[in-house]
């Protein structure tokens, strides 16, 4: 019998780039180069965790949502924000990483989530407006990640775009609702949109000349499109709605740049932004308060279920007599 020769390092790499030029997909049993994992990793966590916090700032409207119709939605809505969670921890978790790591990274501060989530929601206003904006920021940064180059997470992301439409749809129909009722119901939509538009331009990242990861997640296909351009098509999608809804987005340089056939607009405090990401946000403390707390109070859940797994695995004649 012949005994084929384990390929080496060289031609291993270069199936993988192979497979990246093809616009193949990478699956969790090829081979990869660390870098490429542990960028994975670093991005599909950071998001895992974003839409974990992210239940945070809405949650805190569920009891106190107008009517039974809109509780209902919210709820769904929420608990659709676990769920994505879960498909992006099981994503991870085929790179070789456990979830309960993770989520022990995020309590000690060592990994990120979306700078987003650390505002606070003040007015019911901010549950449309987390939906229009915040949804609207997620889904064009998200849908071009359902064709990148990493199997597992961008058949996750297939799902999660399709409830983050419906996330935000359910957000502008609920401002539409707003902006058709009182003087003061406009006031609230304006002033909840005066919060969040430049927290959610910040969604995006930072400008591309200070991104250090872009350039070799685009080569690695992990990402396929720069921050900047997202923003942009983020801007240029949002300026019409705005418009439709009868509200002002609070940015005196916005404007139709006629040879770009692009809008023009203002830069983000970006400084904010890094202090922001830096954990001295608004709510940074209280949201990983919160977290490590349902953390701790779960811990009896995953022992129960770590048992009853045991248990229900154990050969049949050691189980059958209880
Ligand atoms: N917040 O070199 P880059 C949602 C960090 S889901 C915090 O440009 P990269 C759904 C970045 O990690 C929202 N940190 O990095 C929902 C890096 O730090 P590191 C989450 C940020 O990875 C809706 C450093 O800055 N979405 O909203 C942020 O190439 C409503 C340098 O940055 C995703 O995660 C930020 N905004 O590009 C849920 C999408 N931006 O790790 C509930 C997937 C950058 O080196 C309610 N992720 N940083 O220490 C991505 O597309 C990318 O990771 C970017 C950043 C674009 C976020």
């Amino acid at each position: 019998m012949t005994v084929s020769p384990q390929p080496d390092e060289r031609e291993l790499l270069e199936a993988f780039e192979s497979t990246i030029d093809r616009n193949d997909r990478i699956e969790p049993r090829d081979w990869m180069p660390e870098g490429y994992r542990k960028t994975l990793v670093r991005q599909i966590a950071q998001h895992a965790h974003s839409e974990i916090i992210g239940m945070q700032p809405e949650g805190n409207w569920i009891t106190r949502a107008p009517s039974l119709r809109r509780k209902a939605i919210l709820l769904a809505k929420v608990q659709d924000e676990a769920g994505h969670g879960l498909y992006l921890y099981s994503a991870c978790e085929t790179l070789g990483t456990s979830r309960t790591e993770l989520t022990e990274k995020l309590i000690a501060g060592a990994q990120k989530y979306s700078s987003i989530f650390n505002y606070p929601t003040l007015s019911y206003a901010d549950v449309g407006t987390i939906g229009w904006l915040v949804d609207g920021a997620a889904i064009c940064n998200q849908v071009p990640l359902c064709r990148t180059s990493f199997g597992p997470y961008g058949r996750a992301m297939i799902r999660v775009c399709k409830e983050e439409s419906f996330h935000q749809r359910q957000g502008y129909e609920l401002l539409m609702t707003m902006m058709r009722g009182t003087d003061e119901q406009r006031a609230m939509v304006q002033e909840s949109v005066d919060r969040f538009w430049w927290p959610s331009l910040m969604m995006f990242g930072p400008p591309d000349d200070d991104s250090p990861n872009t350039a070799q997640s685009m080569a690695w296909g992990i990402k396929r499109n720069t921050n900047d351009d997202l923003r942009q098509r983020f801007v240029d999608m949002t300026v019409p709605q705005a418009k439709a809804l009868g509200v002002t987005l609070p940015d005196p340089d916005l404007v139709w740049n006629e040879e770009r056939r692009a809008h023009d607009f203002g830069t983000p405090d970006w400084a904010e932004f890094q202090q922001v990401i830096k954990g001295n946000g608004p709510c940074n403390a209280q949201r990983i308060a919160h977290r490590r707390k349902a953390h701790e109070d779960g811990a009896w859940v995953r022992e129960a279920a770590m048992a009853f797994a045991a248990r229900t695995h154990e050969p049949e004649e050691t189980t059958h007599d209880r």
